[in-house]
């Protein structure tokens, strides 16, 4: 067997595949240490195909045994597939292979959880269970046999019969093999039927261990929400007998969408009151209906390579969004995505890990299920739709379902679908695929005679391997306020296609106010230089609820930067907004608690270094604290009154009502503690019948280094339970301080509960350190240290979710020399591990640059 060093794959290069598959029958003979693996493939030749060598994915197999048409065949093996003489029609291959899921600790492929089986097939897995064309472009037909010893047996599509330890299962809808999925353990499922609209009965399941079958009820409802959602949007209905939903433990990612069996992380499906958020609770409702979702987006019609993934995950994203915003409300659904992707995709298009929504190349495709390509990929499909309006989206998406079912698409198949459909020529707008980084758009206006003209000037800094911009097709929504507030020009739809263009808008009594990029109406940054008292105005009146709360987010983070630069108050004139704001019992409490969170220290430093400042991280925590203790001190009346009236009555609901009173409440809770010595953060604890009400109250008292005894006595209730204790874990490193935070996570590692080889529990520690900017930034480089160390240590065991986490490094040019070169150090030290994954290896060496 020869090494193969690892290889870029263009997107340039893409060649159809030389064989097709018609039909996959597969049997399984589980065993922990050596599951047998028996295929029958029908291949036949590809009249379109461009190889012409015989080639089969394959990882970490042992082949037993290979037969053509019958034939022992004798391959050519790599440590990445195989190669074999043909005959020159169809013909049918068939191999025994042999896999240990017990030693699987990548979670890729077949693997072992918590004593069940599953699998994770995407992108590459499928080749580490069988040798196989591993590419979205071969679509076939699946049956499956299990045999195995456990009471629950399943696969993808329908049942077709079974008995005492074994099943057989059948798809009949032709799919890629990283679709296929395979769960075998000792499970119970929480059961519900759902008639679609064409009158297909589905049975569904959610599939638990034993002891979680009370977790289940709140996301059979999501999922029966999500399948009404997607018939009465999109017209789209579900296409088998049978959904399958399944939770485990061990999960690299969220969820995965495979055909009529999706498989999720436990922490993203299961879900009860006194254990679970309002804010777990939303996600898990958006991530069931993400998967569900799939199957007409990703699944029906899938990606013809993997550089085609933001087809179906920008499209399969902006679906979820648009039905968490149909079940809970707009404004604040599009203000959380829009924080999401700032924090997120911004930091990653303005770092070296910046790459467009369509890649041109990668080494390891694992390595680009990013934000840019989910969030980002969201908002392009977003644009579209406000370029061709509401009408023009459903004519291009009905086009698409039609033309490409069944199908292997790409993005130009995607684009052609919005031309045909609506006439609009999107040979500019393309180019947000392909060119990477945030655009932004300077805006300065004058007006003279009643006429107001408005500049927009469009600027995409240069990213790796992107020198060089072309200006965008970029939708920017326009209104226009008089000085007292009302509208004068409701919303229009700029369409900024040039560096530079001027509107003009006439008749005008007087100088208008603008409120651009409305709804954020494109994933740009806007400069604006704008006034504190209009953008008080645009707070207290904007008929777009994403600009009134923008505007108070841009005085927030202005408030907080002179707390950095100069150590200044907040200006009263800021404070006389949020009391208002805070007061107006006419907006939703949920919308309010936005207006009143401050922007993040993260959110500071991206200011600071937009203003071509080095940030540093001790200073703008405390002045973020600074700035905290003076509204808590400046708006203390009005909080109290106000966290009284938004205590919730009753059983606790997740309904959306009631969690944004609840998140409102919880926002002042966080100010009163700083001036009330917890007492009413350790009241609320103590009473809470319910996760969000404990651990908000938790999370208050730590903030003032207090909590300790609740913590205790949080694990001692909790301890039983994984996904809390995930909680437990990560709370006090995120509320630790600075000072504290490295330490505080050193010794979590060395707790009898800290399983490190569970990716949520590693998460919960270093995502919580990672993400805890003034604590991972400590200026001696431990926190530095103790990352790589962990990192280092991962690596072998699980590259995927290593090379993930490596990702808090991305943005270390943005500081000080020293930080710079401690945090270089502790990045070398990674890279030169012996052994290093392909996985990390790449990301290494893309944020080292
Ligand atoms: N397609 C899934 C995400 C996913 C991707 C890769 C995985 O393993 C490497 C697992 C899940 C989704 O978008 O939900
Ligand atoms: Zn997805």
């Amino acid at each position: 067997m020869k090494d193969s060093a690892p290889q870029t794959v263009y997107l340039a290069d893409y060649a159809a595949p030389g064989w097709l598959v018609d039909s996959v029958h597969l049997t399984f003979r589980l065993d922990p240490e050596a599951t047998r693996v028996v295929s029958r493939i029908a291949f036949r030749p590809n009249p379109e195909g461009t190889q012409d060598r015989f080639y089969l994915d394959g990882e970490n197999l042992k082949l037993i045994g290979a037969t053509i048409d019958g034939q022992p065949v004798t391959p050519e093996i790599t440590a990445t597939g195989l190669t074999c003489p043909v005959p020159d029609g169809p013909f049918v291959w068939e191999a025994d292979v042999e896999i240990a899921p017990a030693a699987n600790t990548a979670l890729d492929g077949l693997y072992m959880s918590g004593g069940m089986y599953c699998t994770q097939c995407e992108a590459e897995g499928f080749r580490k269970i069988t040798y196989y064309p591993d590419r979205p472009d071969v679509m076939g037909v699946f049956s499956v046999r299990i045999e195995g010893d456990m009471p629950v047996l399943l696969s993808n599509g329908n049942p077709v019969a079974s008995g005492d330890g074994w099943a057989e299962w059948h798809d009949p809808w032709p799919k890629p093999a990283y679709l296929f999925a395979l769960v075998a353990g000792d499970l119970v499922a929480h059961s519900d039927l759902f008639t679609t609209t064409e009158g297909r009965d589905v049975a569904l399941n959610i599939w638990v261990r034993p002891g979680d079958l009370d977790k289940c009820a709140f996301g059979m409802t999501a999922l029966k929400a999500s399948m009404v959602w997607d018939e009465q949007v999109y017209g789209r209905a579900y296409d088998l007998d049978l959904f399958n939903i399944v939770a485990v433990d061990d999960f690299n990612m969220g969820a995965m969408e495979n055909k009529g069996l999706n498989i999720f992380n436990s922490s993203c499906v299961l879900a009860k009151s006194d254990t679970s958020t309002d804010a777990d609770f939303e996600r898990i409702e958006a991530i069931i209906a993400h998967e569900y979702f799939h199957n007409w987006t990703g699944n029906r019609i899938t990606c013809r390579d993997w550089f085609q993934l933001c087809l179906k995950e920008g499209l399969t994203v902006f679906r979820d969004q648009t039905f968490t915003g149909d079940l809970r409300g707009h404004a604040v659904k599009r203000i959380d995505d829009a924080l999401t992707l700032r924090a997120r995709q911004f930091r990653e298009d303005a770092g070296p890990l910046a790459h467009p929504v369509r890649p041109a190349s990668f080494v390891e495709i694992n390595n680009f299920y990013t934000a840019t390509v989910y969030e980002k990929g969201a908002e392009l499909v977003g644009m579209l739709k406000r370029l061709v309006g509401d009408d023009g989206y459903r004519a291009a998406l009905t086009l698409y379902f039609d033309r490409h079912d069944g199908q292997a698409a790409t993005i130009e198949d995607w684009l052609q679908c919005f031309t045909d459909a609506t006439g609009r020529d999107l040979t500019q707008f393309a180019l947000w695929y392909a060119q990477a980084g945030t655009p932004q758009i300077t805006v300065t206006d004058d007006f003279v005679d009643g006429t107001y003209h408005l500049t927009l000037a469009q600027m995409t800094p240069p990213t790796p391997g992107q020198p060089d911009k072309q200006p965008l097709h970029i939708p920017v929504a326009v209104g226009l306020l008089a000085p007292d507030g009302s509208e004068v020009v409701p919303t229009r739809m700029l369409e900024l296609t040039q560096a530079q263009q001027t509107y003009t808008f006439a008749g005008l009594a007087a100088r208008p106010i603008p409120s651009v990029l409305r709804d954020f109406s494109a994933p740009v940054i806007l400069n604006h230089t704008q006034s504190a008292a209009d953008r008080g105005v645009l707070l207290a009146h904007d008929s777009d609820p994403f600009n009134r709360w923008e505007a108070g987010r841009i005085l927030a983070r202005d408030v907080l930067l002179a707390a950095v630069r100069d150590g200044k108050a907040p200006d009263p004139a800021y404070l006389d907004g949020l009391r208002a704001t805070l007061t107006d019992d006419q907006l939703h409490p949920a919308f309010r608690a936005r207006i009143l969170a401050l922007p993040s220290e993260q959110d500071v430093a991206d200011a600071l270094v937009r203003a071509g400042e080095t940030p540093d991280p001790d200073r703008i925590h405390s002045a973020r604290r600074q700035v905290r203790q003076a509204i808590a001190t400046a708006l203390d009346a009005q909080m109290d009154a106000v966290f009284a009236t938004m205590q919730v009555p009753g059983p606790y609901d997740p309904r959306a009502e009631d969690a944004g009173r609840r998140t409102l409440g919880n926002t002042v809770l966080s100010y009163l503690t700083l001036l009330d010595a917890g007492h009413r953060a350790a009241a609320q604890y103590e009473g809470a019948d319910n996760m969000t009400q404990q651990i908000a109250a938790l999370g208050c008292l730590l903030d003032i280094g207090a909590g300790q005894q609740e913590l205790a006595a949080f694990r001692a209730q909790w301890q039983g339970d994984r996904l809390v204790m995930d909680k437990w874990f990560g709370l006090q490193i995120a509320r630790s301080d600075p000072a504290e935070t490295v330490t505080r996570a050193e010794s979590l590692t060395r707790d009898p509960a800290f399983d490190w080889k569970n990716p949520n529990r590693f998460r919960s520690v270093f995502g919580a350190l990672a993400g805890h900017m003034a604590g991972f930034h400590r200026q001696d480089g431990a926190g530095y240290d103790l990352l790589a160390d962990w990192l280092i240590k991962l690596d072998p065991l699980n590259p995927q979710t290593t090379a993930r986490m490596v990702t808090a490094f991305d943005a270390m040019a943005r500081y000080d020399a020293t930080r710079q070169e401690l945090m270089r150090a502790a990045l070398t030290r990674i890279a030169r591990t012996p052994n290093l994954s392909r996985d990390t290896t790449e990301m290494v060496a893309r944020i080292l640059g």
